[in-house]
């Protein structure tokens, strides 16, 4: 298969190239920074890498991670759009969706003309943004979102907690009528703020604050209750929604039970809630604070749910929601600092798909094509960059990571490259690593070497990933 030219820039020779259709042994023919051709025995092009005994994939593309966001309480997280994107090149990722964030009072325009200046001279490889709404005001959602969706920002992130980002159902219901106007995926972070809020204080009321009361004040009752709430509002406006970082078997099952009666509703989840568990949060030291995330990583038995629910279909997208803070900043308060002062989140940008690949493809649980699914062409799709992104295929960008599956690595911190002092997957051992990345058909990590510059990043203006409904929803005409 070819576009109809015979000179290629690139071409990647003798691989395994994961195909939609399935692995093949052929070779990817470049031009422009485009997939040019896929055919065994390709012409000599002006630059060659050698795939033999290699796996091809789909550049990952991160869905979920947070690069140079606001400080929480003076306290920021490590990586900026250079380390940050660094990071994810070595980890076999070339395209990411981090957040611009508005917050209660501020302009999301002006947020997002903000993003852009820190994004564009920093950035390695490709990237959109998704738009936390945290002030839906009338201008907001008459002028603001509309205007940046038809920009390229075509997915909306709103929280059903946290101080100063909140919406009440009512908000929620404004938020998704927009979206469902204009084609775009909401995306909803779920857990019950009041559970949070009521546990936390009672807790604290009772000198319980150790690291194991972070996972007892969000429990998984909460997320259950906060992701049947945020598809039942979905279901009234009838517009598609995506439920974040889905940590717990019991809210699975609600994404389960919608997705049965054939409500548009998707899901994610994130290596901290199939490889980390609240046991290692609870440790006897502040060591667990590395694994401080939300919703909090579950009891170990349930992590064994979580690979039921991404290999069953309930759960389609498989993102880092890298939070990298220093642990220093963790636990800034020393050893009495309580659960609640502890800024939450993990670093995992580089190591999402080797957990992964290790885990799920050699650990004999999917297929490659099911890797590929989960990790670029699912979050590609419903975000609206395929098929310029997540798949290897004639016309799309030469985007790949090149693996080899047999090698074993053990994890830490000091062969990552991104800006934090610690990960939480320390010692841990996999098979499997993508040894070369290209971006747009330009070796960026090869061989243990990154040959990228700060700033060849691209900002991708997305497609809506829906068409726009002119119609009002239709609860509204009754
Ligand atoms: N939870 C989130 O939802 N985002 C960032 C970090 C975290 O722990
Ligand atoms: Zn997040």
């Amino acid at each position: 298969m070819s576009d109809g030219t015979v000179s290629f820039d690139l071409v990647i020779r003798g691989g395994t190239v994961v195909l939609p259709e399935g692995a093949a042994e052929v070779d990817i023919g470049v031009r422009d920074g485009r997939i040019a051709a896929i055919e065994a025995g390709l012409p000599a092009a002006r630059q060659e890498v050698s795939a033999a005994g290699r796996i091809v994939l789909p550049g990952g593309v991160d869905a979920h991670c947070h690069m140079d966001q606001q400080p929480w309480e003076g306290r920021s997280t490590a990586d900026d759009f250079q380390s940050g994107t660094l990071s994810a090149l070595c980890g076999g990722t070339t395209t990411i969706i981090p957040f611009a964030m508005q917050m209660r009072g501020q302009s999301l325009a002006e947020v997002v003309a903000d993003y852009h200046e820190r994004a564009r001279p920093k950035a390695h490889i490709d990237y959109t943004f998704h738009l936390i709404v945290g002030d839906p005001t009338p201008r907001l959602l008459e002028e603001e979102l509309p205007q940046l969706i038809a920009q390229g920002c075509t997915s909306v992130k709103i929280y059903l907690t946290y101080e100063g980002l909140k919406l009440d159902d009512y908000e929620v219901l404004e938020v998704l009528n927009v979206a469902r106007r204009e084609g775009a995926m909401v995306m909803v972070h779920a857990e019950n703020d009041a559970c949070i809020r009521w546990l936390t204080e009672h807790f604290l009321k009772a000198r319980k604050t150790q690291l194991r009361y972070h996972v007892l004040s969000r429990p998984a009752i909460g997320d259950r209750e906060a992701t049947f709430r945020a598809i039942s509002l979905a279901e009234v406006i009838e517009t598609p929604i995506l439920i974040c970082h889905v940590s717990a078997a019991s809210a699975a099952d609600e994404i389960r039970r919608a997705k049965q009666r054939g409500l548009p509703v998707y899901a994610e989840t994130c290596p901290q809630y199939l490889f980390l568990a609240a046991e290692d949060i609870d440790t006897p030291d502040l060591s667990g604070a590395m694994c401080v995330c939300t919703p909090p990583p579950r009891p170990r038995e349930n992590q064994a749910e979580m690979w039921r629910a991404l290999l069953d279909g309930t759960l389609e997208v498989f993102s880092s929601d890298h939070s990298p803070w220093h642990y220093r900043d963790k636990i800034a308060e020393g050893l009495d600092t309580p659960f609640t002062r502890i800024p939450n989140g993990v670093p995992g940008i580089e190591t999402r798909l080797p957990l992964l690949f290790s885990a799920g493809v050699n650990g004999g649980r999917m297929s490659l094509m099911q890797f590929a699914e989960l990790t670029a062409a699912a979050p590609a799709r419903l975000y609206g960059l395929y098929p310029k992104k997540g798949v290897i295929a004639i016309g799309s960008d030469a985007d790949f990571a090149i693996w080899d599956a047999q090698r074993e690595v053990t994890i830490n911190n000091s062969m990552l490259h991104h800006a934090t002092d610690h990960t939480p997957y320390e010692n841990m051992v996999v098979q499997g690593w993508p040894v070369t990345t290209i971006s747009r058909g330009e070796v960026v990590w090869h061989d243990g070497k990154v040959s990228s510059t700060p700033g060849r990043g691209q900002f991708i203006a997305a497609d809506r990933p829906f068409a726009r409904q002119a119609t009002l929803p239709p609860v509204l005409e009754a």
